[in-house]
Formats: C-alpha cells, sequence, structure tokens
C-alpha cells in the first residue's frame, strides 16, 4: 500500500445530508440497507462519486429509485454517471457482511453474542459504502431488527423514536441523532444487555438519562463508572461551560475492544477493562482508569464530536485536547495539591517511558504527522500524550481563564465543523492578544510539525560580588525520520531557586521590580541568557518545574544539589525529578562499570534521603511512593547509545535489593503504619496508602531472600489470603511473584481458582507471572505454557495484551535473551496475530522498534527477528508499515 500526504488534502467533492440506513442482524450474514441524500459540494470541481468499501459483498445500487451503472475501483465503489442538474441524488445501496467472521473488531462484529461496531478511524466501509472521512457529517436515521430473544436490546446513537415487534419473533428499533456526524462516530449495540441508569438535571436545568449497559451479572460493578459519568459532565459544565447536549447518553462495555473505548455520539463503546469496578475485582489503578476513561470519552463529546478532525493528519486535535482535558479532570477530582502533583508525575512517567522512546526510534512522527500508510498505527503516545503536553504548554501560556477564553472562542468559531490543529491553537491565540503565545505564535506551531523530543541545556553562573545569577538555556533537536533539521522550539521553561539550606530565593529578573517564589522564561531562540540580581547566596536552581514542556533537561547539577532539592523543592514535580536524576545517575555509573554488577550503588547520603521521605512526618504516601520507586529499565535504556538490557536490568535488580536491605526496619515501619483498615475507598489518599504497602510488602520480601527470613512471605501470604479488596491481595500475590518466595506457586494457583470466572481478573493473572522477575530464563517458558492455558486466546485482546504484551513490551530481562528465543516468540506471534487482528499485531510489531541501539548480540539477533516478520508476503499493511519503518 502507498503513504497518504498530508499536503494532497482535498475538500470532498460529494456531500452526504442525509443517511438512513436499515440493518436485519444476523452473525453470518447481516443486510444493509444505506439510503443517502447526496450532493455535490459547491466550489469543488466535479468529479464521480468513490465511496470506500471493505470486505462488503455488494447485492445492489440504486439511484433516485431507479438501476444504474457503477464500477468497482479496488475496493471503491465508482459512480461515474450521476444525474446532473438533479441536487440532491437519493443513492441506494444495500450489502451484507459476516460480523462472526469478524475478527478485526472493525466494523461490524461479535462478541460473546453480542453485535458491537468500531468505526474510528475507517470501520464504517466495513458496513456500508460511504465516503468515510471525518470532514463529511450527515444526520443519521437507524433501524435495526433482530431476533427478540437473542438480541433484546438494540441500541443505536441519538434518540429511540420507534420500537415493536415483527413477524418470526423479531423486532425492531428506531434511533434518529439530531447531530451531524461523521461516520466514524457511528454505533450501534445488539444483544443481551442490562443497565444501570441514572437521570440527572444539568445546570442548565436540561433532563438527561444516562446509562451504563453490561451483561447480565456485571450490574454491580458499574456503580464506579457511573458516578465517574455523572461526576464528568458537571466538571465539563463548570470548567469549560460545556452542557450535555443529548437527552440520553449510553455506555456499553464489551470484552472483545482493540482499544480503551470509543467516543461514538451518545453511544460510547468500551472495553469491559475501563468499565467494570469492584472492590474485590478490580485495583486502585483500575478505580483511577475508570475515571479516566470515562471522563476521556464523555469530553470528547465537545472536543472531537460537536467540533471534528478535517482530516486524520489532525487526528490530535481532538486526541491532544481530550487528554488534557481527562488529565485536568483527574487532577480537579484527585483534589489536593499533593494528589494533583501524583498525578502529574504519573503522567510525565508515562510520556518519558513511552512517548520520548517513540519519538527518538523508527516510528517518531510530528503531533500532526505528514503522511501515514495506516492510520490505526498513528493512535499513539506522541498523537496522545505529547499532544496533550502541547495543549497544556498552551494552558500555561495564556493562563488557565486565558486558556478557558480560547476554548470559547474555538467552540463559537467552529462549533459543528471539521477544523484542524491550527484552527486550534489560532483561536486560543486570538483570545489571548497579549500572550506569549501570541507573540510567537507561528514559531509555537513548530510543536505541531516538527517530530523529536528537545534537549534544553542549562549553564547557571554565580556572580558574588554582584549578587547575580546567569541562566543560559540552549535548545537542540536531534534528527528524525525526515526531519535532518529542526528550527527552535517556543519552551516554557518554569523555573525557582533554592537556597543551599533549601529555603525559596526570591526571582527577580535584571531590569525589573517584581519578585516572585517562580517564573516561565520562555526559550525560543537556540541560545538565551536571563539574568536574576539580588542572589544572596549561590543558588540551587530549579528547572523546568511541573515539567512545564516536554523536553530533556540537561543540567549537570552536583549530587549535593539534588539533594538538597530531594530534601526541600517546593515544587512537588521537582523534588520528585531531584531523585530520579540521582538514581538516574548512579544507575548509569554502574552500568558503565566493568565487571560484575555492584551491590552498593546507591550512596548512603541518597539512601538516607530516601529514608527521610520514606519516613516524612507530612508527605503523602502516594507521594513517597513515586519518590520510592526507581527509574523504569526503559527509561535508563533511552539514556544510552548503546544498551544491553540485561546489564541495565541486573543494575536496577541490584539497586532495588540494596534500598531493600538498606531500609529494611523503614519498610516495615512503613507497612505496619499505612496498612488501612476501614471500609474500602478508591480515592488518592487511601489508594496512596495502599500503594505504599504494596512496595513496603515487596521490598520486605526481596530482603528476605538475602537474609532467608520466612516472616514476610508468610505474612504476604496470609495478608493474599485475606485481602478485603483487589488492590491489598494483587499487591502480596506480586510481592510473592516478583521475589521468587516459594508461597508464588499455591498463591498463584488459589487465585485463579478464586476468580476463574473474572475476566479481568484473569488478565491479571496472566500478566503477573510474563512480566515476572526472569531469574534463570524461567519467564519464557512459563509463557509458553500459559499459551497452551484453557483460559488463554490470542483471539481476545486484553488476554493477548495480558500475556504476550506484557512479556515481549513490559519485561524487558525476560524479552532480551542471549539465544534469541525472545525474539523468536515475538515473531512468531506477530505472525499469527496479524492473520488474526491486524492492529493488534502492528502494537506488538512495535516491541522493537528500539533494536538498533541494542548491544550485540541482540541487535543482529532483533533484526533477523524483524526481517523474518518482514519477509511474509501477505503481510498488512498495519504491521508492514511498522516492520519497515523498523528496517530503515
Ligand atoms: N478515539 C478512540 C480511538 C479508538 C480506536 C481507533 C482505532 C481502532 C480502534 C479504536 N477504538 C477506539 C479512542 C479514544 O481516544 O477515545
Ligand atoms: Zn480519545
Amino acid at each position: 500500500a502507498s503513504a497518504i500526504y498530508r499536503a494532497d488534502y482535498q475538500a470532498p467533492a460529494w456531500l452526504i445530508e442525509t443517511v438512513d440506513l436499515t440493518f436485519d442482524l444476523d452473525p453470518a450474514k447481516t443486510r444493509v440497507l444505506n439510503k443517502m441524500r447526496i450532493r455535490r459540494n459547491p466550489g469543488v470541481p466535479a468529479q464521480a462519486l468513490r465511496l470506500d468499501g471493505d470486505e462488503l459483498n455488494l447485492a445492489r445500487v440504486m439511484v433516485n429509485g431507479g438501476g444504474t451503472s457503477f464500477k468497482m475501483d479496488g475496493s471503491q465503489l465508482v459512480l461515474e454517471n450521476l444525474p446532473e442538474g438533479s441536487d440532491p441524488v437519493e443513492l441506494e445501496i444495500f450489502t451484507t457482511c459476516a460480523p462472526a467472521k469478524n475478527t478485526k473488531l472493525m466494523g461490524l462484529y461479535v462478541s460473546e453474542g453480542t453485535f458491537f461496531t468500531q468505526c474510528e478511524a475507517e470501520g464504517f466501509r466495513r458496513i456500508t459504502y460511504f465516503l468515510d472521512r471525518p470532514d463529511v457529517m450527515a444526520l443519521y436515521t437507524v433501524t435495526l431488527r433482530a431476533n427478540r430473544h437473542d438480541y433484546p436490546v438494540l441500541l443505536s446513537n441519538g434518540n429511540l423514536v420507534d420500537a415493536g415487534p415483527l413477524d418470526d419473533g423479531r423486532h425492531f428499533a428506531k434511533w434518529v441523532d439530531p447531530h451531524k456526524k461523521p461516520c466514524y462516530l457511528f454505533a450501534l449495540v445488539a444483544g443481551q444487555l442490562v443497565a444501570r441508569e441514572q437521570k440527572i438535571k444539568s445546570r442548565a436545568g436540561r433532563e438527561h438519562l444516562l446509562q451504563v449497559f453490561v451483561r447480565p451479572g456485571d450490574l454491580e460493578k458499574t456503580e464506579h463508572a457511573m458516578n465517574a459519568l455523572m461526576h464528568s459532565v458537571a466538571w465539563d459544565e463548570a470548567r469549560f461551560g460545556l452542557s450535555l447536549d443529548l437527552d440520553r447518553f449510553m455506555i456499553v462495555a464489551t470484552s472483545d475492544f482493540n482499544m480503551g473505548a470509543m467516543e461514538n455520539k451518545g453511544l460510547n463503546i468500551f472495553n469491559t477493562k475501563y468499565v467494570l469496578a469492584s472492590q474485590s475485582t478490580a485495583t486502585d489503578v483500575d478505580f483511577a482508569n475508570v475515571e479516566s476513561v470515562v471522563g476521556h470519552e464523555y469530553f470528547h463529546n465537545w472536543t472531537g464530536n460537536r467540533i471534528t478532525c478535517r482530516d486524520w493528519f489532525q487526528l490530535s486535535l481532538k486526541e491532544g485536547l481530550t487528554v488534557f482535558r481527562d488529565q485536568e479532570f483527574s487532577m480537579d477530582m484527585a483534589g489536593t495539591p499533593s494528589a494533583r502533583a501524583v498525578k502529574r508525575i504519573e503522567d510525565v512517567r508515562v510520556l518519558r517511558t513511552a512517548q520520548f522512546p517513540e519519538d527518538a526510534g523508527p516510528m517518531a512522527h510530528p503531533v500532526r504527522p505528514d503522511s501515514y500508510i495506516e492510520i490505526n498505527n498513528f493512535y499513539t503516545v506522541t498523537i496522545y500524550e505529547k499532544g496533550s503536553e502541547v495543549v497544556r504548554m498552551q494552558h500555561n501560556l495564556v493562563g488557565r481563564d486565558g486558556f478557558a477564553q480560547g476554548m470559547k472562542l474555538y467552540f463559537q468559531r467552529h462549533d459543528g465543523q471539521a477544523v484542524t490543529c491550527d484552527d486550534f491553537v489560532q483561536a486560543i491565540a486570538d483570545a489571548n492578544p497579549g500572550s506569549a503565545l501570541a507573540q510567537h505564535l507561528e514559531q509555537f506551531k513548530r510543536w505541531y510539525s516538527q517530530s523529536g523530543t528537545p534537549v534544553v541545556q542549562a549553564r547557571g553562573q554565580y556572580d558574588a560580588a554582584a549578587q547575580t545569577y546567569a541562566l543560559t538555556l540552549s535548545q537542540s533537536c536531534a534528527a528524525t525520520p525526515g526531519q535532518a533539521d529542526k528550527l527552535p522550539f517556543v519552551i516554557p521553561v518554569e523555573i525557582g531557586l533554592l537556597g543551599q539550606d533549601g529555603s525559596a530565593l526570591p526571582l527577580q529578573l535584571q531590569g525589573t521590580d517584581a519578585t516572585t517564589a517562580s517564573q516561565t522564561l520562555v526559550l525560543t531562540e537556540a541560545t538565551q541568557t536571563w539574568v536574576f540580581t539580588g542572589v544572596a547566596q549561590a543558588p540551587v536552581p530549579s528547572l523546568l518545574r511541573g515539567f512545564s514542556a516536554p523536553v530533556v533537561l540537561d543540567y549537570d547539577g552536583s549530587d549535593a544539589e539534588l539533594l538538597t532539592q530531594l530534601a526541600h523543592d517546593s515544587d512537588a514535580f521537582n523534588r520528585w525529578e531531584a531523585g530520579q536524576r540521582l538514581a538516574l545517575r548512579y544507575a548509569l555509573q554502574a552500568v558503565h562499570a566493568d565487571g560484575a554488577v555492584a551491590t552498593d550503588i546507591l550512596p548512603g547520603d541518597f539512601v538516607a534521603a530516601l529514608r527521610d521521605v520514606l519516613r516524612h512526618p507530612t508527605l503523602d504516601a502516594a507521594y513517597k511512593d513515586l519518590v520510592l520507586t526507581l527509574p523504569a529499565e526503559s527509561y535508563m535504556a533511552e539514556q544510552l547509545d548503546v544498551v544491553d538490557p540485561q546489564r541495565i536490568h541486573a543494575v536496577r535488580e541490584s539497586m532495588r535489593q540494596q534500598l531493600a536491605e538498606a531500609l529494611q526496619a523503614d519498610w516495615a515501619w512503613a507497612f505496619d503504619t499505612h496498612s488501612a483498615t476501614g471500609a474500602y475507598q478508591p480515592d488518592p489518599i487511601s489508594s496512596g496508602r495502599r500503594a505504599l504497602t504494596g512496595s513496603a510488602l515487596l521490598m520486605l520480601c526481596l530482603a528476605a531472600r538475602t537474609s532467608g527470613d520466612t516472616a514476610w512471605p508468610g505474612k504476604a501470604y496470609q495478608r493474599f489470603k485475606d485481602a478485603g479488596n483487589m488492590t491489598d491481595r494483587f499487591n502480596a500475590l506480586s510481592a510473592l511473584v516478583h521475589s521468587g518466595a516459594e508461597l508464588a506457586k499455591p498463591a498463584l494457583e488459589r487465585f485463579h481458582a478464586l476468580f476463574k470466572s473474572e475476566p479481568l481478573v484473569i488478565d491479571k493473572w496472566f500478566s503477573l507471572q510474563a512480566s515476572n522477575c526472569d531469574r534463570g530464563g524461567q519467564v519464557l517458558p512459563a509463557v509458553k505454557q500459559l499459551m497452551k492455558h484453557a483460559d488463554f486466546s490470542l483471539k481476545n485482546p486484553n488476554r493477548a495484551r495480558s500475556l504476550i504484551f506484557s512479556y515481549c513490551s513490559a519485561n524487558p530481562g525476560a524479552f532480551h535473551r542471549t539465544d534469541a528465543a525472545g525474539y523468536v516468540f515475538w515473531s512468531e506471534r506477530v505472525l499469527e496475530l496479524d492473520a488474526i487482528n491486524p492492529q493488534v499485531a502492528a502494537r506488538l510489531a512495535r516491541a522493537l522498534d528500539r533494536w538498533s541501539k541494542l548491544a550485540e548480540p541482540y541487535r543482529t539477533a532483533a533484526r533477523e527477528a524483524i526481517a523474518r516478520v518482514a519477509a511474509k508476503p501477505d503481510l498488512s499493511n498495519d504491521v508492514r508499515e511498522v516492520v519497515t519503518r523498523a528496517l530503515g
């Protein structure tokens, strides 16, 4: 397949005004009658009508009630002789498709006997012939007909206007969506479902019905999702003045889904993983994810659905903005400044461990890409997470109120339209004429067009006599595929200065009167210097506070400076960051050192500083847990030009073991003092306490490995058995498994027996074993054995992710084997999955993106494995694009 280029965008020659769809639902053969009213797009030169289709059986085409000539061009249906002068044209297309055979889970498919659709990005063409592009927006009427016994619930977008019985035990439902929408937001669901319902009244006084549909038996696990939905509705009204524009808002859960969830207009379809939550089956992280994904999809109703994308190159217009909105929602829900900081750190961790590697690898692309082969490959951390950071920088440059004004202007200008990323940033800047964003607007847009992570180098000079501190910031960005040279970005760098005792020093820029505690410097040139006056002592700079821009900060502060920040920085993000920088520094020194990995990599003063954080009287447990967590192996790998995954793994393991042993008494104290009592609540404070006790338990079990003490593994087993919630139970199980305790085996067996009828919990069971610490190469054989387990299926994306992805993408120490068996396993699974579900296969294919940085023998073996996949002649476009780019 050939690439599609952003520069080739042309407005559609035809517009679709109305669509009237009738479905006769049958798993083996569903009939779809599609009646459209279409018009020529005035101002666009006349062209034949070219409708997209994919794996459809075409039975009939009619124009204005009569027969017509048509031809097929590849998978497109082409009508060249549509009547001139008769506008609009009534077009009728009758097709059939086979939902039960649809393992790609795009278009119309069957999951556990229920019909679902997934149309974004290009799935609607697998349902009927259509102009399958987001800038064609139409009004939809949908009639669903199906057997009443098997499919009692029939849902589509909008309002239910009619329903009733038909012959032969069948029934029908007719839905009308009052809002124009692109076809990627179409949805239908038909099956045996039950709903939790809630009536709400918006601030504006309008009544709405909220419904969460699940399989019978799962209803009691929907309370949290419903609460999250109600909070989302209220939050969008309060923060952005955006109200729900529908009478009815539905969420439906399915266990077969390629991604997390889908924002279809008024009928969101969710992976069960992001809907179902009960204290006995879901962890605190699951509860938080449900809230954030429910929010994300709901917020799309305005940012994505009311204003949508002109073309798929603009995907981050809706995704980056909606991630920003869901992150803000989670922070506002979390409440305290400390809980906000925890959420910010978690988001930055995702960015740094997943997006930075993507931006430095073969799949690097701008937030607004210039070309793609398969759009499904571009639902990436760059589009989502970096896109959100780009919106966050705009927010910070214009301020919270200025951003709200910008959003208002964006909706005034573009409601009901399909627009571009440029339109968005233009609205934010126009609403804030005096802002740094407006001042540097064209340059700021480089964040959308240039890929790669900029590096900001910071160098400070203190002049004791003049009491000035000069800070020089320089920026650079390495070449990325297709982009050899980069122009300077607009980089907001929030800074503060600390005294040697950690106290905040006032900031006064030379030539200004005002003093502040924190200030945002806007770096626009390759190099700029700022001079601060009245600086009474050599300061410790606190740079890039709150992670004010998605860059790598290169500042060679001393260990002493970082220890000061770790103990005192008033910016919670930078306090955490100081600990991470120190840990990274010691880790890299150990990676580069000759000989066997040392057992005392961490210096005593650093261990003592961590102890102080752990024992701190006022810091939140969640925050302590993040400070005490070492940087991920993948993040360490990104700092190196040549990566020996086994060495990195050994270094991180050794550091963790050292922390386990050196702080043994402190971990025991942390465990005892943070062990929760009372009723389970998934709020940030109690979740944080559980996270810290979980880490403490693991550390205590790790320490027991060397001491031979069996008390803590025994305690962990007891806790595993007695736990009143999944978080404590799973943390205890993980502590046993990851520390290699003998009790891990019986605990795993017991866990499976307890939860064998809970698919999402069984996913955890597979995932835990696949991400286990590899002591002696046992993980791969275990994974292979688990593939034979009766509960395993490659066809279910959640299950495939839980076992195969957990091993290949999240367990570097077990995956990168000197005998190359991990890579052979990966290539076999990519090919096997590609025949079932190319989208999921292409995600797995990305596990070896960074192969060219690997040391030998890994590098050659990884390249050979990728080449073996690439050599398969009938690969999907999805996997072909990933492996071709990887091989460069
Ligand atoms: N906008 C949704 C994207 C999505 C998707 C894309 C391709 C294939 C399957 C998919 N399922 C959902 C998800 C979101 O960002 O809200
Ligand atoms: Zn989204």
